[in-house]
């Protein structure tokens, strides 16, 4: 069979990025290619699960105005909200505070506490939205995301050869601030602990066929690859330039990928509720970044609890 020319990934990028943002532009999908055997177990979360935090994250926003903006009361309930459930489950957190633009932003910070803590496997998101609306896929959905495969680490009482550290991201819709901030206030000697980190910005979109994967870091972007390919679901390069937090992570010198839905029509809109996401979307994002996280810290298979149902990914 003739293969399709595959186009540079730059080009691919910007064809992707434009249909994520809803403009006319013709992103042209591969097809999936056939399922490839893995050997990693990683838990199969429920999609209700990370639909469950989507919801309290619209909750919030409806009873604070409308919106989890920077500086806004929305933004602040968002990251107590993420922090008491990490705290429930075992996690070290730190809630980190900077100031922009004459209000104080938070970045919280959850080490799960097993594995080598020289070698950490990072995975974030921005917690703020912009002050149009609730922001639910921009970014409750990575957010959730995130959150939901932090408790399922907790569940799983993974013991990972290497540190597992989540991270949400204060004022990102002003300039990827907060990952800034914690980036520049890491020592080098710290900085140099993390192995890899990993991106979920606007992961919930309804319609999604064709999921992004970055395209920075060729050696990451293949686990999440190779995750979708598991599961039949096409995938293609995305590049997305400096336009989230992993952005303050690259420029550090540490590998970086991520993942992002399909097309968004309610882009920084007052539409983006909880009706802009799709829960089989949260389900695929979810297992992906929990893939990846199982993958590359090194959780060994029978980590779970007697009773935690597991799967086979592939
Ligand atoms: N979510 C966008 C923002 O925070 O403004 C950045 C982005 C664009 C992320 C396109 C993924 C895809
Ligand atoms: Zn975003």
């Amino acid at each position: 069979m003739k293969r399709k020319r595959v186009l540079g990934s730059a080009a691919i990028g910007a064809g992707l990025l434009a249909a994520l943002l809803g403009l006319p532009n013709g992103a042209v999908a591969q097809s999936a290619p056939p399922p490839a055997a893995v050997a990693v177990q990683s838990p199969d979360i429920p999609a209700a699960n990370s639909m469950a935090h989507a919801q309290q994250f619209q909750t919030i926003a409806s009873s604070n105005g409308g919106n989890r903006a920077h500086g806004r009361p929305g933004y602040r309930a968002s990251a107590d909200f993420v922090k008491a459930k990490l705290d429930a489950a075992g996690f070290q957190t730190t809630l980190q505070s900077f100031s922009y633009q004459g209000a104080t932003g938070w970045n919280l910070i959850a080490d799960w506490p097993q594995g080598d803590p020289n070698q950490v496997v990072f995975l974030g998101a921005h917690l703020d939205g912009v002050p149009a609306g609730p922001g639910v896929n921009d970014n409750g959905s990575g957010s959730s995301a995130v959150l939901e495969t932090a408790l399922a680490v907790a569940r799983a009482n993974a013991k990972p050869t290497k540190r597992l550290r989540f991270g949400w991201w204060g004022a990102e819709e002003l300039g990827l601030i907060g990952s800034k901030y914690y980036v520049q206030n890491l020592p080098a000697s710290e900085r140099s602990k993390i192995n890899a980190y990993l991106n979920f910005d606007m992961v919930g979109a309804k319609g999604t066929r064709t999921w992004g994967v970055y395209t920075d870091s060729s050696t990451l972007s293949a686990v999440f690859t190779e995750y979708f390919r598991s599961k039949g679901l096409p995938t293609q390069g995305f590049n997305i330039g400096a336009r989230s937090d992993h952005a303050s992570f690259k420029s550090a010198g540490i590998q970086v990928s991520g993942i992002a839905s399909g097309n968004d029509p309610c882009y920084h809109a007052r539409c983006d509720d909880i009706n802009n996401i799709e829960s089989s979307v949260m389900g695929h994002a979810t297992n992906a970044a929990a893939y990846a996280a199982w993958k590359l810290a090194g959780i060994p298979e029978g980590a779970a609890l007697p009773g935690t149902p597991y799967r086979p990914v592939g």
